[in-house]
């Protein structure tokens, strides 16, 4: 049996039905489920990505029915930055966390090349934490603030003219990681028959170059209907405003010009409605939902691979992420023993080596030290003969001198005989 794998006991894996003859209760089920849900309350993170001034703070008042109190962002940015603010609101007795993320200063920089790479790295970088909080031992992923983004509303530019190449640049780098919704924002400034040829132009530039954006599910019966009607309209052109106007009676939200009144929830001037039945009433869940099974289960696919890990070893046989870990700690500590034996190899290398040159060292200088020696010998056996010579030199000279005042007697004496005789 390979390493960490579990010996499987022999089950028979048949599956009976059976009748129940009374009332167990294990049909409440679903409402223990919608009660545990609706304690531990909900979160949605939304993303709002468009221009500055395009309307993207208007439309979160209008579409949640507050003021989130954004402040308007200057076009002077030198960069991209996303700003996330996190609201607590409640409806009935359902508590929701909203988080809006503002993609502030998109679109304003004059070399607009790399707008998407803030918000691509922002998206990661909330995968890359739920990741690291799913691999901690210790995981409180109950608790955990989950700033994955469950929507992305992309807020196109009312030109009429298409998508502009900034659109889909950054589209097409998110589309594998979120679930985009494009709208067309300020929709009140495009003429009704321009709109439906904006809305097919936009749609065919979408396909044509491969993005995917976000379909309403089909898959469920209760909603299916609704959502494929509501998928035939996308891209919703939407109109936001902040502004009441008493219309019927009523005070509604509206945007009021010279020549009339634009009514924000009226489905006969724009698809704000319907933006905000499919983003909030009908789909959220199901956003939260490919949210966490298909664009993170994607990240988490690549960033496991990238660390080494898969599923299937180099034969493509099924490997478990024990067995991998195991092989890699294996190879690990086999690459750290040879690493060991290397630099011990070379460390007794290094030690012959300074051994050999220190005997030569000590080679050398017994060498100078033998013919310092000799030339002591030499010297002092030549000073030896010197001091001989010069002792002999002296003796010579001594007895010369010796000799010398002899005969200078002898010759004296001779001398004064001699001077006597006469
Ligand atoms: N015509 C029109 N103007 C809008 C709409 N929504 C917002 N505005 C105006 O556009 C300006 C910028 O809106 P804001 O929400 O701050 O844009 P943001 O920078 O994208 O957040 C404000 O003067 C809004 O009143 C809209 O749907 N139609
Ligand atoms: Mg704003």
């Amino acid at each position: 049996m390979a390493v960490g794998e579990v010996e499987k006991p022999n089950i028979e894996n048949e599956v009976r039905t059976l009748k129940l003859s009374g009332h167990v209760g294990f049909d409440s089920l679903p409402d223990q489920l919608v009660s545990k849900s609706v304690q531990n309350g909900f979160n949605f993170n939304i993303m709002c990505i468009g221009e500055t001034g395009l309307g993207k703070s208007t439309l979160m008042d209008s579409l949640f029915n507050t003021n989130f109190e954004s402040t308007p962002s200057p076009h002077s940015l030198p960069t991209v930055k996303l700003k996330a603010h996190t609201y607590e609101l409640q409806e009935s007795n359902v508590r929701l966390k909203l988080t809006i993320v503002d993609t502030v200063g998109y679109g304003d920089q004059i070399n607009k090349e790399d707008s998407f790479k803030a918000i691509v790295d922002y998206i990661d970088a909330q995968f890359e934490n739920y990741l690291q909080e799913e691999l901690k031992i210790k995981r409180s992923l109950c608790t955990y603030h989950d700033n994955r983004i469950h929507a992305c509303l992309y807020f196109i530019c009312p030109t009429g003219h298409g998508l502009k190449s900034i659109d889909l640049v950054c589209m097409k780098k998110l589309d594998q990681k979120v679930n985009i919704i494009p709208i067309i924002a300020k929709a009140d400034t495009i003429s009704k028959n321009e709109l439906q040829k904006f809305k097919s132009k936009i749609i065919s530039e979408l396909q044509n170059n491969g993005v995917q954006i976000y379909a309403f599910p089909v898959d469920d019966e209760t909603v299916s209907e609704v959502n494929t009607t509501m998928n035939s309209h996308i891209p919703f052109a939407v109109v936001g405003s902040t502004d009441f106007v008493r219309v019927a009676n009523k005070m509604v939200r509206a945007r009021q010009y010279p020549w009339g009144t634009v009514q924000v929830e009226n489905e006969g001037h724009c698809d704000f409605v319907k933006l905000r039945e499919m983003l909030i009433r009908t789909n959220m869940e199901d956003m939260r939902e490919k949210t966490h099974g298909l664009h993170y289960e994607l990240f988490r696919k690549k960033r496991l691979e990238q660390m080494g890990f898969s599923d299937v070893d180099a034969d493509n046989k099924p490997i478990s992420f024990q067995q991998t870990f195991e092989t890699k700690r294996c190879n690990h500590l086999q690459e750290l023993q040879q690493k060991e034996d290397e630099m011990r190899q070379m460390f007794v290398v290094r030690v012959k080596e300074k051994e050999a040159e220190l005997k030569e060292a000590e080679k050398e200088l017994h060498a100078k030290f033998d013919k310092l020696k000799k030339d002591h010998t030499d010297d002092k056996k030549k000073l030896e003969d010197n001091r001989k010579k010069l002792e002999d030199e002296i003796v010579e000279f001594n007895r010369r001198k010796q000799q010398y005042a002899t005969m200078a007697t002898t010759h004296h004496t001779l001398t004064l005989g001699k001077s006597k005789k006469k």
